[in-house]
């Protein structure tokens, strides 16, 4: 197994580092190239692997899409195991290019989406060969994620074999998310449903998602070189979607994606109070001087599920209710 921090996106990265000499003899600058030409690059370079280059996905069709959990013993597909392999495509041959499942109306599906960054409007391909049947993934959420890395000459920088580590998928304060391609890509799929343990003692997951994002660099490392990969370069990742699990930045007792309370999948346009503190990093939500975890009146763990007046707002986004249950 091999997690490395690499996964993790580098933040440290000023827009003009400077170095001196010790006697000031002259000044070298660094100075990172234009987020648009970069783009328009790697965006060619990541339409023409998908062009060039196949996927196993006559291995997937052959086995049921998804495991029947119904059945007992459950009916196991194959298709649990399956991991995506790329491959250059022989003139001769007859496989289709990954580019040709471009919005195909079934399964395996390459879409496009457009994500926002840095003012700028990123096109990030996400190949679907399976969309997952468990929970759906928040931004705010950690993920397990079983994946590999790789560039588009096939160097694979990258790869987790086992679920050990979850992954916080945004960056909050001093914790570090994935970088953003990678988690817009994620949160398309849906964790896994269950698991079982094979004969040889080997957990195997089922109905998990299982697919590949195409990230340009503006939306991955960009300038950072970091281990195999370039600066500047774009990064393919293939992945199977294991388990989410809660996260509670501001230790209020509320999950951090229950805190987007407009279920818009984002957590940062969502202030009660309106204090500039988005509910998740906000641990008195409603701004009444009581924080948020004393308003679990029933003292079950859960502010979510008190309202003393019956309004159907809970008392911890509702200013008008101060009860607290602090006892020291
Ligand atoms: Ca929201
Ligand atoms: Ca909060
Ligand atoms: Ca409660
Ligand atoms: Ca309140």
């Amino acid at each position: 197994m091999k997690i490395t921090k690499l996964f993790l996106a580098t933040f440290a990265i000023g827009i003009i580092l400077t170095s001196c000499k010790k006697d000031d003899e002259f000044t070298t600058q660094f100075i990172e190239r234009d987020r648009y030409e970069v783009y328009v690059e790697n965006l060619a370079e990541i339409e023409a692997f998908l062009e060039s280059h196949t996927f196993n996905y006559a291995e997937f069709q052959e086995n049921a899409p998804y495991s029947d959990l119904s059945t007992t013993p459950a009916t196991i597909t194959d298709n649990d195991s399956f991991k995506i392999e790329f491959e250059e495509l022989e003139e001769t041959s007859s496989d289709l290019s990954i580019m040709s499942f471009l919005d195909s109306p079934t399964y395996p599906k390459l879409e496009t989406h457009i994500i926002d960054q840095d003012g700028f409007e990123y096109k990030l391909y996400v190949l679907t060969v399976r969309e997952g049947r468990g929970d759906s993934v928040h931004r705010l959420d950690k993920a397990a994620v079983l994946y590999k890395g790789s560039l588009s000459d096939g160097t694979v920088f990258d790869s987790a074999v086992t679920i050990n580590t979850a992954f916080n998928l945004t960056s909050v304060g001093s914790t570090a998310g994935v970088i953003p391609g990678f988690r817009e890509g994620l949160i398309k799929f849906k964790t896994s449903e269950g698991f079982t343990d094979n004969v040889s003692g080997e957990t195997v997951y089922h109905n998990h998602g299982i697919g590949a994002v195409f990230i340009p660099s503006g939306i991955g490392y960009f300038s950072s070189a970091v281990s195999e990969i370039p600066a500047y370069a774009p990064v393919f990742f293939r992945f199977r979607v294991i388990t989410r699990s809660d996260t509670d930045y501001d230790l209020d007792g509320v999950p951090s994606h229950l805190e987007d309370l407009d279920g818009d999948g984002f957590g940062s346009n969502d202030d009660t109070d309106g204090d500039g503190l988005p509910n998740f990093v906000d641990n008195d939500d409603d701004g009444d001087g009581v924080l948020t975890r004393y308003e679990d009146i029933d003292g079950d763990g859960d502010p979510t599920n008190d309202d003393t007046n019956g309004t159907g707002t809970p008392n911890y986004l509702d200013p008008t209710s101060t009860e607290s249950n602090q006892t020291n």
